[in-house]
């Protein structure tokens, strides 16, 4: 047995010990709740009407609790089980206890039906190398322990055979182990298709061999622009992201493409405690020689005003040498030195932004710029002239009617713009760093047969109180949870037809419909996001008329709720399904509209720096400050006068982008990994029973498992049902050969079973949740009998 095998087999492989199973029989195992523990184990000594006795496994203590609260524990055969969908007891308890059980054997990988449930370890573990992926490849899922490799594999065979695109929907809160298991996925796929061709065709291989290296490297550069240290996550992705990788009819990669979403832009200027801005920045300043130093005119941390905590470091972490890794990797995606001289000069001109700064003239409310060190070296890296561009932020041209006048800013609006500015220069860095990735990724220009995306996005956010940010985000979870529950019910469909059983699956994607229409609806009545659109044009609109608005059209949705009045700090409550939401709206219209001083972005249009100009290249799509409300004494004067088709609000933008991920998923075969934090201390060993409890809930998993109680979610091929059972049917096959299904018939007739607990197919026999853990009762008893008989026998004899 290798190392890995004890991180890969449960128990290495044992049965279930006899002694458990006698017990478990004998003793009516439950679960019941516990405050600390999540459940703990008991067993049931007395039935009172609604109540039950149950004593305590632990401590022996009796407790008294309603019968609703019990959930039946399952046979010992199933512990660890490796797939949740073979549980008989299918209860909140069970799913829990079994992911507890193989946590704490090492097994992080768990199937629950369609899901991979997996939990972050914290720790290393040998189960990631090439061997193993060896191990696992053009291997069955079933014939193989749980794994992120099974998963992908499958993905990667399915696409093959069946010619049919694939998708790898990770997600889960921060810290989760999206974006290791996202990597893995990605090692995977590198591998196994460069292994592939350099059996074949060795001057192919070369080729493919720095395509996959390309591949590969992608994440160390994404990762150094777009995570950041959070509270919750040293590393977090600070953006979501889906990479699909293409390949041709052979099974090579091809080619790749990334597309980001909602980078969280605002952590360039401001960080909260504890947390860091974007890594690069760190990098950039410890790992930058002399030369690129005064190049790109850096200082001390403890210099620039964007760096809320000045040089903040990570445990373990070597900012110097990922600088190396960070140009080490441009190298092999052939991205030159002018273009990485570009994306730093345009990260350190983000942190001399927040140097700028402003008084209030002594006899006007105008600001003033008593300093202009830090605009000079603004302006020498990003190629402007110091006077125009001064001029664009204290005195900008603003057009009023149909004239231009020249309107200075107070110190308030200046200190706005500068922060919009150094967000806007950041976001338009990350975007065209994504779009080089890209054409390095592209550069065959061979067109894939079939693709495989895998989604590494956040899931669901529920806060204390929550913003825009979430609204997105949650949104994005509402429809990805519609397109499970939709997968879910069409191929159960499938299954339950190919085994030609009479059963409608109900189709639960439905269900999350209302809640999807609320937020994203354009009209009758507007959704939350239309109707933020139509305050951001709306003259003298706030915030506050924002929530007045979606309470007047919204106020009777049943996925709505206002929030109750003595409760103020809440604006209004949605109810996802992974529970209800509480959002406060403040800022939102200024979120969505996003605007920007558009006469310095036309400076950085016409800039003489070729790298910046291009960043700047499409300028229409912004706002000018002055179109918004608050920012200009008038209100938003002007705002009705910009014609809608110019401008896009970021709800729109998302949305339109989230519709298109949307039609690429539903076009593929998707595959859910369901990652879960174990405790917010990133302490190995150690899981916190509620913590996970909620993760299930929210990530759809407990859910499902409700969805398939629906149905008949145990299913087992008359083979095995056979020979587990024909010991409570002695006499219901006669002697001599029978076909499966027929004995299967008439073992389940004489059982006697209601005709509602089971349906049998062409190959399996279904049964309703609950059904087997009776049998193996019997069953146990029967064992227990022979037993007892066979031992009162052997006395008799002696
Ligand atoms: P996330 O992507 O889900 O959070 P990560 O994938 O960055 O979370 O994981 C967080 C940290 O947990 C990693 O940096 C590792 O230290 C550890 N970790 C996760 N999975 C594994 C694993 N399989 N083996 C070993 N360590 C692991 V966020 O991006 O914050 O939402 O925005
Ligand atoms: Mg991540």
């Amino acid at each position: 047995m290798s190392e890995a095998d004890k991180f890969l087999y449960r128990d290495g492989g044992k049965v279930a010990n006899p002694l458990d199973q006698a017990d478990w029989a004998t003793k009516k195992l439950v679960w019941i709740p516990s405050e600390t523990l999540g459940f703990v184990a008991g067993s049931v000594k007395e039935e009172k009407g609604e109540e039950c006795v149950v004593e305590l496994a632990d401590t022996g203590k009796k407790v008294t609790v309603n019968k609703d609260d019990i959930q039946k524990m399952n046979p010992p055969k199933f512990s660890k089980v490796e797939d949740m969908a073979e549980l008989t007891c299918l209860n909140e308890a069970s799913v829990l206890h079994n992911l507890k059980d193989r946590y704490y054997s090492g097994l992080i990988y768990t199937y629950s039906g369609l899901f991979c449930v997996v939990i972050n370890p914290y720790k290393y573990l040998p189960i990631y190398s090439e061997n193993i992926i060896d191990m696992y490849r053009g291997k069955k899922r079933h014939e193989m322990p749980p794994h992120i490799y099974a998963i992908t594999d499958t993905a990667y065979r399915s696409m093959m055979q069946d010619r049919e695109d694939q998708s790898i929907l990770c997600t889960g809160e921060s810290g989760a182990g999206k974006t290791e298991n996202t990597k893995k996925v990605i090692q995977y796929l590198a591998h196994v298709a460069s292994s592939f061709k350099s059996k074949k065709d060795q001057v192919m291989a070369c080729n493919h061999g720095e395509l996959e290296k390309q591949l590969l490297q992608a994440n160390p550069i994404l990762e150094a622009f777009g995570n950041g240290k959070t509270v919750k996550n040293d590393n977090s992705s600070r953006f979501g992201k889906f990479i699909r990788i293409n390949f041709d009819v052979n099974g090579y990669i091809v080619g790749a493409n990334i597309e980001t979403y909602l980078l969280e832009k605002s952590r360039a200027i401001r960080q909260a405690k504890d947390e860091r801005a974007f890594h690069v920045f760190y990098y950039m300043l410890t790992g930058a020689g002399d030369k690129m130093r005064s190049e790109l005119c850096l200082e001390d941390y403890n210099k620039y005003r964007f760096l809320t905590h000045g040089n903040v470091t990570i445990p373990g972490q070597q900012d110097r040498d990922l600088f190396v890794e960070t140009m080490d990797a441009f190298n092999i995606m052939s991205i030159p030195e002018d273009e990485r001289i570009g994306l730093l000069k345009t990260v350190s001109a983000v942190l001399q932004l927040g140097n700028m700064s402003f008084k209030k003239e002594r006899n006007s409310d105008q600001a003033s710029m008593p300093d202009d060190t830090a605009a000079q070296k603004v302006c020498h890296l990003l190629g402007m002239n110091v006077t125009d561009f001064t001029r664009a932020i204290l005195s900008p041209r603003i057009k009023v009617g149909r004239d231009y006048v020249q309107k200075a800013q107070t110190q308030e609006q200046a200190e706005f713009a500068v922060e919009a500015l150094a967000k806007a220069s950041y976001e338009r860095m990350f975007r065209w760093l994504v779009m080089r990735i890209n054409k390095a990724l592209d550069k065959t220009k061979r067109q894939g047969a079939s693709f495989i995306g895998i989604l590494d996005i956040a899931g669901f956010e529920i806060f204390e109180l929550n913003s825009f940010e979430q609204l997105c985000i949650n949104y994005t979870n509402e429809k990805l949870q519609q397109l499970f529950n939709h997968t879910m019910f069409v191929l159960e469909q499938e299954e339950y037809q190919r085994e030609g059983i009479e059963w409608s699956f109900i189709d639960f994607g439905l269900d999350l419909q209302p809640c999807i229409d609320l937020i994203e609806k354009h009209a009758s009545p507007p959704g939350v996001l239309a109707l933020l659109d139509e305050e951001c044009w709306f003259p003298k609109a706030t915030d506050k008329s924002f929530v007045e608005k979606v309470v007047q059209e919204q106020g009777n949705n049943p996925k709505f709720q206002k929030p109750k009045k003595l409760k103020d700090s809440a604006d209004f409550c949605i109810i996802h399904y992974a529970g209800k939401v509480d959002y406060k709206a403040d800022e939102w219209l200024m979120k969505n509209m996003d605007p920007l001083n558009d006469n310095v972005a036309s400076l950085l249009n016409q800039s003489t720096d070729k790298f910046v100009s291009e960043l700047w290249r499409d300028v229409d799509r912004i706002v000018g400050l002055d179109k918004v409300a608050g920012m200009s004494d008038g209100g938003i004067h002007g705002a009705t006068k910009i014609r809608k088709g110019m401008f896009r609000t970021v709800g729109q933008l998302y949305k339109e982008q989230l519709s298109n991920l949307m039609t690429t998923l539903r076009n593929t075969n998707p595959n859910f990994v369901r990652c879960i934090i174990p405790n917010h201390e990133k302490k190995a060993g150690k899981l916190e029973p509620h913590l996970v409890l909620d993760q299930l809930r929210c990530n759809g998993v407990l859910e499902g498992i409700r969805i398939c109680r629906q149905g008949f979610p145990n299913r087992i091929v008359f083979q095995e049902f056979r020979q587990r059972y024909e010991i409570l049917t002695p006499s219901a096959i006669p002697k001599g050969f029978m076909d499966g299904k027929q004995a299967c018939v008439l073992m389940i007739k004489a059982l006697e079973l209601d005709s509602n607990l089971f349906r049998i197919g062409q190959s399996k026999v279904f049964f309703r949740a609950g059904v087997l853990a009776h049998l193996e009762e019997e069953r146990d008893i029967k064992i227990t009998d022979i037993i007892i008989s066979f031992q009162s026998w052997c006395r008799g004899y002696v």
